[in-house]
């Protein structure tokens, strides 16, 4: 079992490095962080002759056991032939999949000037990035203080369909983006979210660990997930309809009067007009629009409510829902009133590190000028996580956690990411005609695939840094090779959501002429003339510069710490208030109220089911062996989910005359994917789990042809028209979209082939 996580007295023993070295003779050990996916596990590389040969879990009590497949499989991984090694300029037309090697230098001066042509004549809001996740250890805030100074504030990145879009909505109701106190919690509450051994496996270890010491659980998810097994509670609510059931519980709450009053009054906004609200949910219409009896919905919330300290730990479900604003303000409202609010066991507000500079200070928001703040993309229909709509933030901010702009988890300051590929698309509301993707495969992380590839067709500059040649670097101009994090190093802040910093030490050079994201940016801030944006000699004397508050290197750093973390202090607010307008929790939210949304939550309901897509789909439930869009390259991943498959009830197969392993198609009005069916009665009757990130790296690519990811990728289906379209941020909704079932026996393999084209 694993040790507390690192917020509690206790951990304080374990911040210094716990280390064995390699018996084997040859063997270099490294302390390094996990970056395949965000979890950022702590591990141990070893390397033999200068190369990664094997990835083991971390020494230290606190971070052993937090490691999965995807991590122990990394080196091989990252040695794949295909792993792009140099950087590579287009000679035929975009997509055609002709390239010649070029120098970095070459590659980077040519850049810069095309960059500088595109922002001559459009203006440097043409200019659009878009990241990875935070996941990937490539963002360091340097891309968008280049990007600030320059006068673009077109940056978007997955983080807006993930945790960053949570981080912005979170702080309309209490000033932050809190996290679960898993170590003392006694009731853990989630919203879809199925950790597991080898899906963000320390959150799995976590829950197990609490459960072990008698802390109840509630899942809430459609199908019997591994999460729902081990409940005490599973309700299995209709997909997309979790902000109803939200209201059901806050009903139950109210009604019952389970709240913590004294908070209610001395620290909370609008709980009367809330009340009102809820009142439009009685238990009978709640459990018609989630399909849950209204018993079970009775139960689950008493527990939440009188079993605590509750958490509800953050999820990606409700970042991707039509009602996602409102269920993400719903839960806030929920840990508010239930007084679990910053305190020990409930969901915590960690704050900022006290003498690290962390990454909202290197990107320099403050520099980028108000007009081409308000020149973002998105801002007028969708302003949530934008500078328009986090403008009211920079006061609070500053009164209660001293900085006027924090971009916890990326996510606060971004333009809204089907506006920009629109831009580039069609010029609407003007042109973006440069586009460049670092560690991010972003034809297929978005939504309305067809326009992310028309707006990347209509680019004057594409540039991606990457591993492999996924559909995205497929259509670009330079495809620039990205280092891993084995040949990295790396300190991890975990962007101003979780109070701890953690170094990562490279544990071997990069192979062939693979460079940092971080060096990326150093580069083109050179070649733009703009040498003083990025004035460090290089990332080591960078993180010097970081860590100089508390008086050593980042070398001196890593000698000694594992984890550094001052412990938790709980009810800060009662000193500083919370960083709203009004300092208090905003149940009903001035933010959204002047920009002219429903200041209290509230429920979209599905709209009519159309005749011809009588089933619902969901796209999620993250494979085991594969991160994300990645990793389908790798033969001892590939072997154990080989080809991409939906799941699907026993009775639902009956119904649409399918069996188990036959391929189909599910087809929506805006797109298709090829799937294979894997029947299981974990799956509600009329529901279908899509995966997502499905590409074939083996498959052609060049004419047309982006790998199979016009056969395979869930991004198809995935729609953003009003109705499926979160309106405060912009995000599609991704959770109960209409589908149809269509048997493939009449379309031949030629056909459909010939059908995958640009
Ligand atoms: N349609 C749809 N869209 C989604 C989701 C969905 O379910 N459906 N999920 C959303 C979620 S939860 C997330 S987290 C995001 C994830 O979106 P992304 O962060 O874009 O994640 P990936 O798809 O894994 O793409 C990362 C790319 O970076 C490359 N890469 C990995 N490590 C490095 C590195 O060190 N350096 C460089 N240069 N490149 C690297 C990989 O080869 C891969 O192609 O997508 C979101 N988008
Ligand atoms: N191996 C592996 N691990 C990963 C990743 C990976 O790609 N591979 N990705 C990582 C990332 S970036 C993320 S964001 C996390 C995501 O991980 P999770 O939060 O676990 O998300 P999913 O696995 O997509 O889906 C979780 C559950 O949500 C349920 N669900 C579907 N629709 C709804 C709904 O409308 N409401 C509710 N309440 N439940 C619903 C599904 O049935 C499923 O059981 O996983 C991380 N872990
Ligand atoms: S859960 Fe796995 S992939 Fe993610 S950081 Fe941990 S070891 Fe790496
Ligand atoms: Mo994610």
């Amino acid at each position: 079992m694993p040790a507390p996580m690192p917020i509690g007295e206790e951990a304080l023993a374990h911040t210094k490095p716990v280390f064995r070295e390699s018996e084997r003779e040859g063997v270099v050990s490294k302390r390094a962080l996990c970056q395949t996916c965000d979890m950022q596990c702590a591990v141990v590389t070893e390397s033999i002759d200068g190369q990664v040969v094997r990835v083991r879990s971390s020494d230290n009590p606190i971070f052993k056991d937090h490691i999965c497949m995807k991590a122990i499989v990394s080196p091989k991984g990252f040695a794949h032939p295909d792993r792009i090694l140099h950087p590579l300029k287009r000679v035929g037309e975009r997509g055609e999949d002709k390239w010649e090697q070029v120098t970095w230098e070459e590659a980077m001066t040519d850049i810069a000037s095309r960059l500088k042509g595109v922002i001559a004549e459009h203006g440097p809001e043409a200019w659009a990035v878009s990241t990875s996740q935070w996941n990937t250890g490539t963002d360091h805030g340097l891309g968008r203080r280049l990007m600030n100074h320059v006068g673009s504030p077109n940056w978007i990145s997955g983080v807006s369909l993930c945790a960053g879009n949570t981080a912005a909505v979170s702080r309309f109701t209490y000033g932050w983006f809190p996290l679960g106190d898993f170590h003392s919690t006694k009731c853990i509450v989630l919203f879809g979210h199925n950790p597991r051994r080898h899906s963000w496996t320390m959150i799995y270890n976590y829950i197990q660990l609490a459960q072990a010491r008698g802390a109840k659980l509630i899942v809430l998810d459609p199908r019997e997930s591994s999460s729902a097994i081990r409940a005490d509670i599973h309700l299995p609510l209709k997909a997309g309809s979790d902000a109803a059931m939200i209201f059901g519980w806050l009903k139950v709450i109210m009604d019952e009067e389970l709240y913590d009053k004294k908070f209610v009054k001395e620290w909370t906004v609008g709980f009367e007009e809330l009340r009102d609200r809820v009142n439009e949910f009685p238990l009978e219409r709640v459990a018609k629009l989630t399909g849950c009896e209204p018993e079970m919905i009775q139960k689950a919330a008493r527990m939440y409510a009188t079993e605590g300290p509750s958490i509800i730990p953050w999820t990606p479900i409700t970042d991707m829902q039509r009602n996602s604003t409102s269920a993400i303000r719903l839960q806030g409202c929920l840990r508010a009133i239930c007084g679990y609010l910053d305190v020990r066991g409930g969901d915590t507000f960690q704050g900022l590190v006290d003498g690290v500079v962390n990454d909202s200070q290197i990107e320099m928001h403050e520099v980028l000028p108000h007009e081409q703040k308000m020149k973002q993309l998105g801002s007028d229909t969708h302003p949530a996580y934008t500078y328009k709509g986090q403008e009211a933030m920079r006061e609070p901010l500053k009164r209660v956690w001293g900085h006027e702009y924090i971009n916890q988890v990326t996510g606060c300051y971004m333009a809204n990411p089907p506006s920009v590929f629109r831009a580039m698309a069609e010029g609407d509301p003007y042109k973006v005609k440069a586009f460049f993707a670092l560690g991010n495969n972003a034809v297929m992380s978005y939504s309305n695939m067809n326009q992310i590839i028309k707006g990347l067709m209509n680019q004057e500059l594409v540039v991606v840094q990457e591993h492999f040649m996924t559909p995205t670097a497929q259509l670009a101009d330079y495809v620039l090779p990205g280092d891993t994090w084995h040949e990295r190093p790396w300190l991890s802040d975990l962007f101003e959501w979780i109070g701890f910093v953690r170094p990562s030490e490279q544990s071997m050079e990069p192979m062939g002429e693979a460079k940092s994201t971080w060096e990326f940016w150093k580069l083109l801030a050179n070649a733009m003339d703009m040498p003083e944006v990025v004035p460090w000699k290089d990332i080591y004397e960078f993180y010097d510069y970081r860590l100089a508050g508390l008086g050593k290197t980042f070398e001196e750093f890593c000698a000694t710490t594992d984890v550094h973390f001052e412990p938790i202090k709980y009810k800060k607010y009662e000193k500083t208030g919370f960083a709203t307008p009004s300092g208090k929790v905003e149940l009903k939210s001035s933010i959204l109220e002047d920009l002219g949304f429903d200041p209290l939550p509230y429920f979209r309901e599905d709209p009519p089911m159309p005749e011809n897509y009588p089933l619902m789909m969901f796209t999620g439930v993250r494979e085991d062996p594969y991160f994300q869009t990645g990793g389908r390259h790798i033969p001892e991943m590939r072997a154990r989910i080989p080809e991409p498959q939906i799941f699907i009830s026993t009775k639902t197969a009956k119904v649409w005359n399918v069996i188990a392993d036959e391929w189909v198609e599910v087809a929506n009005d805006q797109g298709s994917v090829r799937v294979q069916v894997k029947i299981t009665d974990k799956m509600p009757d009329d529901l279908i789990r899509v995966p997502h990130g499905w590409w074939k790296p083996e498959m052609e690519r060049g004419n047309g042809k982006l790998s199979g990811a016009l056969m395979y990728s869930d991004n198809q289906m995935c729609r953003e028209d009003f109705d499926y379209m979160d309106q405060e941020q912009g995000i599609p909704h991704l959770k109960g979209i209409p589908c149809r079932i269509n048997k493939l026996n009449s379309v031949t393999e030629e056909e459909r082939l010939a059908e995958d084209a640009v």
